[in-house]
């Protein structure tokens, strides 16, 4: 299996919570290699760029503000596998529900908001990675 890279968010709820290093190094000490790091202030339209999958579901514009309300860390992690390793590490994409040990298991919660405020957003395969790495690093 050759070496991949994957985009890495810590949404605005883990960056206002002070969980932006905590999160990123436990990427790390998996044993990733951190490639590329910055905080960015994401607009419409980068956010409707990258979750162009979801436009028209019902949680599609809570998600939006939600990750308008504050500054997002977007990093790109290498290494193999690490599409799937880091997704194992997030957790499922309900908080209350992910696993303990897991990101979203350990800092996250249902807030009782109509979006899922879990922390960390990871690409999903090889194509969303590229794509993605593309409109958060151009
Ligand atoms: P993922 O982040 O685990 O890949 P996706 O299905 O790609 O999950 O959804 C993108 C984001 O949209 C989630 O991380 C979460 O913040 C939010 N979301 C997804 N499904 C729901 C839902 O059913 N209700 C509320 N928010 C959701
Ligand atoms: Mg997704």
């Amino acid at each position: 299996m050759s070496v991949e890279r994957t985009l890495v968010l810590v949404k605005p709820d883990g960056v206002a919570r002070g969980l932006t290093g905590t999160i990123l190094a436990r990427v790390e000490a998996k044993g990733y290699k951190l490639v590329q790091l910055k905080l960015v202030d994401a607009t419409r339209e980068l956010l409707e760029r990258h979750y162009e999958e979801h436009i028209g579901k019902p949680f599609y514009e809570p998600l939006v503000e939600f990750m308008l309300s504050g500054p997002t860390a977007a990093a790109v992690f290498e290494g193999q596998r690490v599409i799937e390793g880091f997704r194992s590490l997030a957790g499922t994409t309900e908080p209350t529900l992910a696993a303990p040990g897991t990101i979203r298991g350990d800092f996250g919660r249902d807030w009782g908001l109509k979006v899922q405020q879990n922390l960390v957003h990871g690409s999903d395969s090889p194509e969303s990675a590229a794509r993605e790495i593309g409109i958060w690093f151009g």
